[in-house]
C-alpha cells in the first residue's frame, strides 16, 4: 500500500477532529458521574497493575466508541489502544495506517477532576507517526497536526493558532528550563528512586551553595499529568521540554507529531540516535525526551541548540530499567 498522501491525511485529520469532540462529550459527562457517584459507594473507577494505575468506565467506553468509528470509516487500518492492550492485544506495528489511541490520557486527573485529561488520537504510517489530535475537553483546548502541514490550537474565542505559540526563545542550559517530569505509575523503588534522584539533580542547586552534586536548578519542575498535554505544551512553548519513562506509545504518538510540526525535536532513551527521526524503536520504546523549537544563534544551528540540551539532560539524570513490554 502507497503511503498516506497530503491531501487523505488532511480529509482524515477533519474526520479524527469531529470523533474527538464527540468522545470529549463522554469525558464531560463521564467526569460529572464519577464526582457524583464519588459521593456515595460505587465510583466504578478500577485498578490495573496496581492501586495509582486507574481505569474507568469511561476510558473503556470512549475507546469501544473510537475503534467502532475507525472501523467503519477506515475498515483496512490497524488499530493500537491503550484498554485494547491492558486486555491483551499490542499488536507489533506493520506499514499499514494504524490508529494509536489513549482514550483518556490523565485518568488520575479525570478521575479527581482536575482539568487536565484528554483524548489522544494518533495516526502511524509506515510505522512513523503522521497526525495527531490531541483534546481537552475541559478546556475546550484542541491541538493537531500532520506530518509536513504544521500543527495548531484551537481555542474557545481566538482564532486557530500555528504552533508554537511565540517565536522560538533560545535555551542557554538546563538551568534556565521550566521543564516537565512524571512521577507515573509504577512506583517500584527500583523505578522511582533513579527517578527521584534526577528531579532532586534537576531541581538542586549546586554543592558549591548547599545544593547536590550536578545540581542544575533549572527554573522548576511541572507535572500535567498527561503525557499528551505535555508533549502539547511543549510544542506551544510554554514548556522547555518533557522527560517520561514508563508511558506507551498511545500517550505519545498524537504528541510527537504536534511537537515535531511546531520545531521540536524528540528522542528516546539516551541510546537512541539523536536524528530527530522517531523510528518504531523510539515510539515503542517506553522512553520519551522532547525539546520545544529553540532559536540557534553564535554560529548554532537551532538543531544543534536542541541537541546540546538533549547532551546535557541525559548527562544529569539516571536511566531507569524498564521492560519495554509490561
Ligand atoms: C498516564 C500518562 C502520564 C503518566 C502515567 C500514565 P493514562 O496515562 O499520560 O503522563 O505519568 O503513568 O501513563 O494512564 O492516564 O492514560
Amino acid at each position: 500500500m502507497a503511503p498516506l498522501s497530503a491531501s487523505e491525511l488532511k480529509d482524515i485529520l477533519e474526520w479524527t477532529i469531529i470523533l474527538a469532540r464527540n468522545a470529549g462529550k463522554i469525558m464531560l459527562e463521564g467526569s460529572q458521574a464519577i464526582q457524583i457517584a464519588a459521593a456515595s459507594e460505587d465510583t466504578g473507577i478500577n485498578e490495573k497493575k496496581n492501586s495509582v494505575d486507574l481505569v474507568t468506565e469511561y476510558d473503556v467506553k470512549v475507546e469501544e466508541l473510537v475503534k467502532k468509528e475507525i472501523r467503519e470509516k477506515y475498515p483496512s487500518f490497524k488499530f493500537v489502544g491503550e484498554e485494547t492492550a491492558a486486555a491483551g492485544n499490542r499488536p507489533p506495528l506493520t506499514d499499514e495506517p494504524t490508529f494509536c489511541v489513549d482514550p483518556i490520557d490523565g485518568t488520575t486527573n479525570f478521575v479527581h477532576a482536575f482539568p487536565f485529561a484528554c483524548i489522544s488520537l494518533g495516526l502511524i504510517d509506515e510505522k512513523r507517526p503522521v497526525l495527531g489530535v490531541i483534546y481537552n475537553p475541559f478546556l475546550d483546548h484542541l491541538y493537531t497536526g500532520i506530518k509536513g502541514q504544521g500543527s495548531y490550537l484551537t481555542r474557545p474565542g481566538v482564532p486557530p493558532a500555528k504552533l508554537p505559540l511565540h517565536p522560538a526563545r533560545p535555551l542557554a542550559s538546563l538551568s534556565q528550563a521550566l521543564l516537565a517530569i512524571e512521577w507515573g505509575s509504577d512506583r517500584k523503588a527500583s523505578v522511582l528512586k533513579p527517578k527521584a534522584d534526577s528531579f532532586t539533580r534537576l531541581a538542586a542547586d549546586t554543592v558549591a551553595n548547599g545544593g547536590v552534586e550536578g545540581g542544575k536548578m533549572a527554573h522548576s519542575l511541572r507535572s500535567i499529568g498527561s503525557a499528551a498535554l505535555n508533549f502539547a505544551m511543549v510544542a506551544q512553548g510554554g514548556l522547555d521540554l518533557y522527560w517520561e519513562i514508563g508511558c506507551w506509545e498511545w500517550d505519545v504518538c498524537a504528541g510527537i507529531v504536534i511537537a515535531q510540526e511546531a520545531g521540536g525535536f524528540v528522542t528516546g532513551s539516551r541510546w537512541s540516535p539523536h536524528d530527530g527521526e522517531v523510528t518504531e524503536d523510539i515510539l515503542r520504546g517506553r522512553k520519551y525526551l522532547v525539546v520545544r523549537g529553540l532559536a540557534g544563534g553564535k554560529g548554532e544551528s537551532a538543531l544543534d541548540a536542541q541537541k546540546r540540551i538533549v547532551k546535557e539532560f541525559y548527562e544529569t539524570v539516571d536511566d531507569v530499567d524498564i521492560d519495554i513490554n509490561k
